[in-house]
C-alpha cells in the first residue's frame, strides 16, 4: 500500500481532538470530521452544548464522540482533558489536533485603554497563545514518538494585518502563525504536519463575545456576505485529508467582500436607503 493510501485508510476510524467545539469554527470542524469517519474529542468550557453536539454527531454519522470540559487557560484542565482524549483514542492515538479555542474581548486602542482593558489582553494572550502551547505540548510528544499526526491552528487575518482597536487580538494572531513556523521547523523529520489557517470576517459568535452587544454584533457583517464557519470548517477537512507526504503551511481565506482587514464592501440594504 502506498503512503497516500495508508493514510486515507488512518483518517477513516481515526481520532481528532477539537478544541473550542461548543460553538462556531470548532462545531463546524466537528461536523465534517464526522461525516469524513473520524471519532472525535470535543473541548469547551460549556460542556451542555458539547454534549448536544456529541449526540447528534453520534446519530447522524455513527462515530464515537467523547464532549469533555476544556479551559485552556487552566493547566490542570488541559491535563484531564488529554488524559481523557489519549484513554479515548486508545492504541490508535490522535490523529488530527485542531486548536480552535480563542475569543477577542474589546477594541480598546492602547492610548485610551483602562485598567480593565489590560485584564482582557490578558484573557486573550492566556486563551490564544498559552492555551494553544498548552494543549500542543500536551499532545505533539504522542504524535511523534507515532511519527505520524496533523495539528491545525486557528490564526486569522488579524495576524497578517493589523488594525486600530485589535493590537493584542492581532499580536495573539501572529504569534499563532509564528509559533506553528517554528513548531513546523522543530517538527522537521518526522510525519507530523502543521497547518496555519487564517481565517478572515467569519459570523460566529465571535463578535457578540468580542463586544457584547448583539446590535454591534450584527454590525461587524452588516451589508456583506462573511464567510461561514463550515466555509473554514471545509478548509480544514480538506487539509487534513490531503495525502500524508504534503504539508499546506498556511491557508488565508476570505470572504469576496473583504479584500483586507479593514477593506470591506458592503451593499446598500433596504433598510440603509
Ligand atoms: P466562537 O466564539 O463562535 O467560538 C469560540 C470557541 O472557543 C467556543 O467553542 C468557546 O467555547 C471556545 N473557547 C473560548 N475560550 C476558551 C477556553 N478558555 N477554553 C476552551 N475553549 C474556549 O468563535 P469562532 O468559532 O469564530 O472562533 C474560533 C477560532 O477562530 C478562534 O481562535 C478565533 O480567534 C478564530 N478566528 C475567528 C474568526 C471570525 O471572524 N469568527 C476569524 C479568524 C479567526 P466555550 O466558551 O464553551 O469555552
Ligand atoms: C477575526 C477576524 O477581522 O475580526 O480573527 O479580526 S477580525
Amino acid at each position: 500500500m502506498s503512503q497516500t493510501e495508508e493514510f486515507a485508510a488512518d483518517l477513516e476510524g481515526g481520532m481528532a481532538v477539537i478544541t473550542g467545539a461548543s460553538a462556531g469554527i470548532g462545531a463546524a470542524v466537528a461536523a465534517r470530521l464526522a461525516a469524513r469517519g473520524l471519532d472525535l474529542v470535543l473541548g469547551a468550557r460549556r460542556t451542555d452544548r458539547l454534549e448536544s453536539l456529541a449526540a447528534a454527531l453520534t446519530q447522524e454519522h455513527g462515530v464515537g464522540v467523547c464532549a469533555h470540559a476544556l479551559d485552556v487557560r487552566d493547566s490542570v484542565s488541559v491535563e484531564a482533558f488529554a488524559q481523557a482524549a489519549e484513554d479515548f483514542a486508545g492504541d490508535r492515538g490522535v490523529a488530527v489536533l485542531v486548536n480552535n479555542a480563542g475569543l477577542a474581548r474589546g477594541v480598546a486602542r492602547i492610548p485610551s485603554a483602562t485598567a480593565e482593558s489590560e485584564d482582557d489582553w490578558a484573557e486573550m494572550f492566556d486563551t490564544n497563545v498559552m492555551g494553544l502551547l498548552r494543549v500542543t505540548r500536551r499532545f505533539v510528544a504522542d504524535m511523534v514518538a507515532r511519527d505520524r499526526g496533523h495539528i491545525v491552528n486557528l490564526g486569522s487575518l488579524a495576524g497578517i494585518e493589523t488594525y486600530e482597536g485589535g493590537s493584542v487580538y492581532c499580536a495573539t494572531k501572529a504569534s499563532v502563525r509564528v509559533i506553528t513556523r517554528a513548531l513546523r521547523l522543530e517538527l522537521l523529520g518526522t510525519r507530523v504536519r502543521v497547518t496555519c489557517v487564517n481565517p478572515g470576517l467569519v459570523e460566529t459568535e465571535f463578535s457578540l463575545v468580542r463586544l457584547q452587544d448583539a446590535d454591534q454584533a450584527a454590525g461587524v457583517y452588516a451589508g456583506m456576505t462573511p464567510c461561514t464557519a463550515d466555509d473554514v470548517a471545509r478548509c480544514i477537512q480538506w487539509c487534513v485529508g490531503l495525502p500524508a507526504h504534503m504539508s499546506i503551511e498556511e491557508i488565508q481565506v476570505q470572504p469576496v467582500d473583504q479584500a483586507s482587514a479593514q477593506k470591506v464592501h458592503r451593499r446598500k440594504t433596504d433598510a440603509s436607503t
